[in-house]
C-alpha cells in the first residue's frame, strides 16, 4: 500500500545559487544522490575502507532482540527508507504492528515496500511518497492508528546535517511521531583521524568518483561548465568541528558559469559537496536534549565505531 503525497520537486536553481553564494562555497548533499550517485554510494558502503555501513548492519543483527526490547510495542516509521534493507532484522524480533516507510521518491519506495513485504508477509506495509521534513503530521491511515510510534532513522545520515540543521530535523521527527513516541538512530562516532580520512579517500577511488559526479549532473541539470580536470577530490577531519569535510578543490584562478550565472574560483578554493559530522555518545545526547529527545539506551560494537541510540520524547 502506498500513498503519494506528491512532494514538490526541490527548487535545485535557487538552492544551487544559495550554495554557490556560500563562504566556502557549498552545495546540499542531497544532489550527490542522482541515479548515478546512488549506485556509487552503494559501492562506498562495499569498501574495505569504509566500515560506517557493515558496523550498524552487524549491530542491527547481533542486537535485534536487545533493540525489540527496549524499543517495545508499535509503528516502525522509517525517515527516508531508500532501499529499506536494514529495517529487517528488527522487524524479524519486534514484529510491530506495522512498519511505514517515507521517501521522497516514489521510484525508491514501490520497489522497496514491495521486496519488503516478501520478507515479512504478514506485516501491514505502507510507503509514504513524502517530503518528511516539510510534513506537518503524518496522513491518516488505519496502520498507525492506535499505536505507539517507534521512529527509525539508520546510517548516520543526519550526519550530513550541520548541527543546527541536525536539531531542527530531530524536532521534526519529534512533531511527526508524536508524544510517547521513540526513535532508533544510528550515529558514526569520532575514531582516529587517519581511519576518518582513509574512509573517505577509499584507494579504490569511489568516494572521488561519488564527489565528482555532481559536476556532471550540475553540468547537465543547470547548464553547467565544470571542467573536472580543474577540480581535485579532497577529504579531511576539522577537529574543531567534529566533521569530516569533502570538496573539490579549484587547481587554478578560473570561473565556472552554473545556473544562468558566472563563478569566480581562486587557485585553491574549494567546493564542499558535503560535510560528515560524528558525535560520541555525550555530544550526540546534548545535540538530542536541545530537540526535546532523552536518551534511554545505547548499543555500539567493540571498537566503539558506530552506535545506535534509543531516544524517548
Ligand atoms: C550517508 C551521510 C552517512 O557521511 O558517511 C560516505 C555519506 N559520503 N562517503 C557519510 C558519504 C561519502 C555518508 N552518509
Amino acid at each position: 500500500m502506498l500513498i503519494d503525497l506528491h512532494p514538490e520537486p526541490a527548487d535545485m536553481a535557487r538552492l544551487v545559487i544559495e550554495g554557490m553564494g556560500r563562504q566556502p562555497k557549498q552545495l546540499p548533499a542531497w544532489l550527490l544522490y542522482d541515479a548515478e550517485g546512488s549506485r556509487l554510494f552503494e559501492a562506498i558502503c562495499e569498501q574495505p575502507e569504509y566500515g560506517l555501513t557493515r558496523t550498524e548492519t552487524a549491530l542491527l543483527d547481533t542486537r535485534a532482540a536487545e533493540l525489540a526490547a527496549a524499543l517495545g510495542p508499535g509503528v516502525v516509521v522509517e525517515f527516508g527508507a531508500g532501499s529499506a534493507r536494514k529495517v529487517s532484522p528488527l522487524l524479524s524480533a519486534l514484529d510491530p504492528a506495522a512498519y511505514v516507510a517515507l521517501d521522497i521518491s516514489a521510484d525508491h519506495l514501490a520497489p522497496a515496500c514491495r521486496a519488503l513485504q516478501q520478507r515479512h508477509p504478514d506485516l501491514p506495509v505502507l510507503g509514504i511518497c513524502c517530503d518528511y521534513s516539510l510534513l506537518e503530521q503524518l496522513p491518516d491511515h488505519p496502520a498507525l492508528e492506535g499505536h505507539g510510534r517507534l521512529g527509525f532513522y539508520p546510517g548516520s545520515s543526519i550526519g550530513n546535517f550541520d548541527p543546527a540543521g541536525a536539531r531542527a530535523l530531530l524536532r521534526q521527527f519529534r512533531q511527526l511521531l508524536g508524544p510517547g513516541s521513540r526513535l532508533l538512530i544510528g550515529i558514526d562516532q569520532p575514531k582516529a583521524v587517519q581511519r576518518l580520512e582513509e574512509a573517505y579517500n577509499d584507494r579504490a577511488g569511489w568516494s572521488e568518483a561519488f564527489a565528482r559526479n555532481l559536476l556532471t549532473r550540475l553540468n547537465r541539470d543547470l547548464d553547467g561548465d565544470f571542467q573536472a580536470s580543474d577540480f581535485a577530490y579532497r577529504a579531511w577531519w576539522e577537529a574543531d568541528h567534529g566533521r569530516i569535510a569533502m570538496a573539490l578543490v579549484s587547481q587554478r584562478e578560473l570561473e565556472v558559469r552554473l545556473a544562468g550565472r558566472c563563478w569566480p574560483f581562486a587557485a585553491g578554493e574549494p567546493l564542499i559537496t558535503e560535510y560528515s559530522y560524528k558525535y560520541g555518545p555525550e555530544a550526540f545526547l546534548d545535540l538530542a536534549a536541545t530537540a526535546g529527545w532523552r536518551g534511554v539506551g545505547h548499543w555500539s560494537d567493540p571498537a566503539g565505531d558506530f552506535a545506535l541510540h534509543l531516544l524517548v520524547q
